[in-house]
């Protein structure tokens, strides 16, 4: 029972939401980083940070310079060149361009110098391993997990050369050739050694099974990932309903693993952008449905890439609650979409969602994600708990700390099965 003097007031309210938002640690669910002992896949500092490919695809709305002169460029004659077009000659008003910059204030660096000279030499004086722990803290992030593709080579020969990762840096296996792209996954497959053929049978699917089996036991992955076109439909009569069917959802059953999957791609519509040039697409998500329908027993996690199918994804969670809905993924990670999609979600599914991912694949881009999502979930949930207020509801401050940790790191542990975190916050 809440006492009435423990209430928080309506004037206090946006800074007590605030105050727990950006106190409450962050299990980051969704990455593309690596720790630092994976050498070249972890990407850091100012020109990794300037060429993300959320700003390359800017850069050529700002710029005569053609792809092919881009792509012939070194690194930092990229990233030097984007500095130029959206820093110096142009305002950062974007999302991607404005998270650099809350980035290097962060960091004490001046956003505003002609060049990158300032920001090169402050990385060039940090290890990496000092520059994580440093991300870490000023983000407030206990976890993350990574993206780890055994069908990328790179990542395939760090796994072979050692194993040997963080337990804050946790695994996810992503499997994207299985159900998109079948004959690449066989041929790969069937390079590892496992008797796979094009034609798909039960014995086939027991050794894609047998390849799954040996990334979990290498990986000790924390769910089971795959990113999929818009026009995925299930069930359909290609080899990938057959493959969730007899190979994924058997796995994630035995070894008790969440199913994620990140629907809405569109992939290369203008290939000359390279890993910039994926656009989206609306997806039907009744196929998410059939799916928790048919698997009660299996968990889901789900993110969607298109704005016009977020509210089916919180009816379809209401519907089925093996559905966890997460993070407002790429193209839709921009304040002002974070702020509706979250307001939904609150409104049909309360705190039971992961409200962000950040997606980051540059280590840096962990402070402005997340400096960013909060300040976009504290409006939100500050405009919830005053309409609770005005109506005469006593909201104690420790019913937020127990909301914020619930959406920031709760609802996934409990997802995958990780225990609780210990509370740091005093949520008195
Ligand atoms: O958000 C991104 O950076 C995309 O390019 C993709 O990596 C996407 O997040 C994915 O995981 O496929
Ligand atoms: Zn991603």
């Amino acid at each position: 029972m809440i006492q009435v003097d423990e209430a928080v007031a309506a004037a206090e309210l946006q800074r007590v939401v605030e105050e727990v938002v950006s106190q409450t640690p962050v299990f980051d669910v969704h990455t593309h980083l690596y720790p630092p002992a994976f050498g070249k896949l972890c990407l850091w500092g100012i020109d990794e940070l300037v060429n993300y490919h959320y700003l390359i695809a800017e850069f050529f709305r700002s710029s005569s310079v053609t792809p092919e002169e881009f792509w012939a460029q070194s690194k930092s004659g990229q990233a030097d060149l984007i500095w130029d077009a959206l820093f110096v000659k142009n305002s950062p008003l974007s999302e991607a361009a404005a998270g650099v910059v809350t980035v290097l204030i962060k960091l004490g660096l001046d956003p505003c110098q002609p060049n990158l000279k300032q920001a090169r030499e402050y990385f060039a004086s940090l290890t990496v391993e000092q520059y994580t722990e440093r991300v870490l803290e000023i983000a407030n992030i206990s976890d993350v997990v990574m993206t780890n593709d055994p069908f990328n080579p790179a990542e395939k020969a760090a796994w072979e050369g050692h194993s040997d990762c963080p337990e804050r840096f946790h695994r996810a296996l992503r499997m994207d050739p299985i159900l998109n792209d079948w004959e690449a996954a066989h041929a790969a497959i069937s390079a590892e050694g496992f008797h796979t053929h094009l034609q798909l049978s039960p014995q086939i699917s027991d050794e894609v099974r047998r390849f799954l089996d040996k990334w979990i036991a290498r990986l000790r992955p924390v769910y089971l990932a795959v990113s999929l076109p818009y026009t995925f439909k299930y069930p359909d009569d290609t080899p990938r309903t057959r493959l969730i069917q007899e190979v994924v959802i058997p796995t994630c059953r035995e070894h008790r693993i969440p199913f994620a999957m990140m629907i809405g791609v569109s992939r290369q519509v203008n290939p000359a952008l390279h890993e910039a040039g994926d656009s989206l697409g609306f997806a039907d998500l009744g196929s998410v449905e059939r799916l928790c329908a048919e698997n009660p027993g299996v968990r889901f996690l789900v993110t969607v890439l298109s704005r016009e199918n977020q509210h089916a994804l919180c009816v379809a969670a209401r519907k089925f609650s093996n559905l966890m809905p997460f993070g407002c993924w790429w193209f839709l990670n921009n304040p002002s979409i974070v702020e509706e999609i979250t307001a939904e979600r609150l409104e049909l599914l309360g705190a039971t969602v992961i409200p962000q991912h950040s997606d980051a694949r540059i280590l840096d881009q962990l402070i402005y994600k997340w400096a960013h999502a909060r300040r976009a979930i504290s409006r939100v949930l500050a405009a919830s708990y005053s309409r609770l207020i005005a109506d005469g509801y006593p909201l104690a401050r420790k019913q937020i700390g127990r909301d914020v940790a619930r959406m920031f790191s709760g609802n996934f542990r409990q997802w995958v099965g990780l225990p609780a975190a210990k509370s740091k916050l005093n949520s008195a």
